[in-house]
C-alpha cells in the first residue's frame, strides 16, 4: 500500500489559460509544452486504514496548504471510501513561484497513489486524472515536447518528439522567490469572466497550435520561437486586460525580456516564454547555453539562474 514517483515540471510553449469545464477542470484550449530534466518533484503515497487524516510532509516540514487539493486528487485515483494517506514529498525548486510546481507534483502523486492502491491504469488515463487536479499536470505524464488536446469528455496527451532528438536547453532566470499573488484557477476564471480579449484567445489557438506542432516536427527553432513569444504575449496581455488585471511581472520580467531581445540581434538561437509567476524561462539550442545563462546572470533584479534541458515522463521510483 505504499509507493513512490518522480515527476518533472513542464513548460508551455503554447499555453493553456481558460476552462472550458470547472467541474472536469477541462482547459478550454489545448497546449503545447515542454517536460524539463532536472527541476523534480518526489512524492511518496502510504495508504493506512489506521490514519485518522491524510498528512503532508514537504521537504521535512508538516505543511497543510497543498493538502486539500492532494487529498481530493488521491480520491480520485483511489476512490473516496479509500485509506488515508501519509504523503512526504521532495521538491528541489521554488515552489508556487510559476515554475510549474503543480504540474509535477500532481503528476507524480497520481502515478504513486495508483500503484499503492493496486490500480493498473495506462498512461493515457493517469494523464486525465492528472489533469483534474491541475491542468497542466496532465502534460509531466508524458516527456519531450508534448501536445495536449482538449476534447469533448477528457484531454488526449501525447509526445510530439523527445527531448533527445531536438535537446534545447532551458535557462531560468528567477527574479522573486515568494509564492505568487493569485493562484491560477482563481485567475484563469477572472480572465474568462473579464477580459476582452479572452474569446479571441481561445479561437485563434488552433493557429498558434499549429505552427508549433510543424516547428517542432520539422525542428524549425525560429518558427517555434516567433509563435511561442507570440504565444506568450497574448496570453499575458489578455490576463492584463482582465478586471482586475492580472499582472504577474515585475521589473526584472521586463529586464529579461530585453536581455533576450539584445542576444537575438546578436544572433544567439534563443526565445522567452513566461507562466503564471514573474519567471522567465528562456529555451536556447545547446550551443547558445552559456551565453544566455551569463547574459540572464548579469541581468538587473535577477536573483538566481537554474539550467536545464529536456526531460522525461513522470514515472515510478523503486521503494
Ligand atoms: C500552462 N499555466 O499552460 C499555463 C501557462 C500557467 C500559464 O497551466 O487551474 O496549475 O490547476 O488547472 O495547470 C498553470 O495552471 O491550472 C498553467 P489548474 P495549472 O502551463
Amino acid at each position: 500500500m505504499r509507493a513512490s514517483a518522480v515527476a518533472q515540471p513542464n513548460i508551455a510553449l503554447i499555453k493553456y489559460w481558460g476552462k472550458r469545464d470547472i467541474e472536469r477542470n477541462l482547459p478550454a484550449v489545448g497546449s503545447i509544452s515542454i517536460t524539463l530534466r532536472d527541476l523534480l518533484t518526489e512524492m511518496h503515497v502510504e495508504l493506512d486504514s489506521s490514519l485518522p487524516a491524510d498528512t503532508l510532509v514537504l521537504n521535512d516540514v508538516v505543511d497543510d496548504a497543498m493538502l486539500p487539493r492532494l487529498s481530493a486528487c488521491l480520491d480520485r485515483v483511489v476512490g473516496q471510501d479509500r485509506a488515508r494517506a501519509r504523503i512526504v514529498s521532495r521538491c528541489n525548486f521554488p515552489i508556487a513561484a510559476g515554475l510549474a510546481s503543480s504540474a509535477s507534483a500532481f503528476a507524480a502523486i497520481t502515478i504513486a497513489a495508483a500503484q499503492a492502491a493496486g490500480r493498473t491504469l495506462d498512461t493515457a488515463a493517469l494523464a486525465n486524472l492528472a489533469g483534474r487536479a491541475s491542468g497542466s499536470a496532465a502534460r509531466s505524464l508524458y516527456g519531450g515536447f508534448v501536445e495536449l488536446e482538449s476534447r469533448a469528455n477528457d484531454v488526449a496527451v501525447r509526445t510530439l518528439r523527445d527531448g533527445a532528438s531536438w535537446p534545447l536547453s532551458v535557462v531560468i532566470a528567477i527574479t522573486e522567490t515568494g509564492p505568487k499573488p493569485v493562484g491560477s484557477t482563481e485567475a484563469m476564471e477572472i480572465s474568462r469572466k473579464s477580459s476582452p480579449f479572452y474569446s479571441n484567445w481561445v479561437e485563434k489557438q488552433d493557429e498558434d497550435l499549429k505552427l508549433a506542432r510543424v516547428a517542432i516536427t520539422k525542428r524549425d527553432f525560429q518558427q517555434l520561437a516567433a509563435v511561442a513569444e507570440h504565444n506568450c504575449l497574448k496570453m499575458h496581455s489578455m490576463m492584463w486586460a482582465s478586471r482586475p488585471p492580472i499582472v504577474f511581472w515585475n521589473s526584472a520580467t521586463m529586464h529579461c525580456m530585453q536581455t533576450v531581445r539584445k542576444l537575438q540581434r546578436a544572433g544567439i538561437g534563443v526565445f522567452f516564454t513566461i507562466d503564471a509567476g514573474p519567471q522567465v524561462k528562456a529555451v536556447c539550442l545547446p550551443e547558445h547555453e552559456e551565453q544566455v545563462q551569463a547574459a540572464l546572470v548579469s541581468t538587473d533584479g535577477v536573483l538566481d539562474v537554474m539550467v536545464t534541458g529536456l526531460g522525461d515522463a513522470a514515472r515510478l521510483l523503486d521503494l
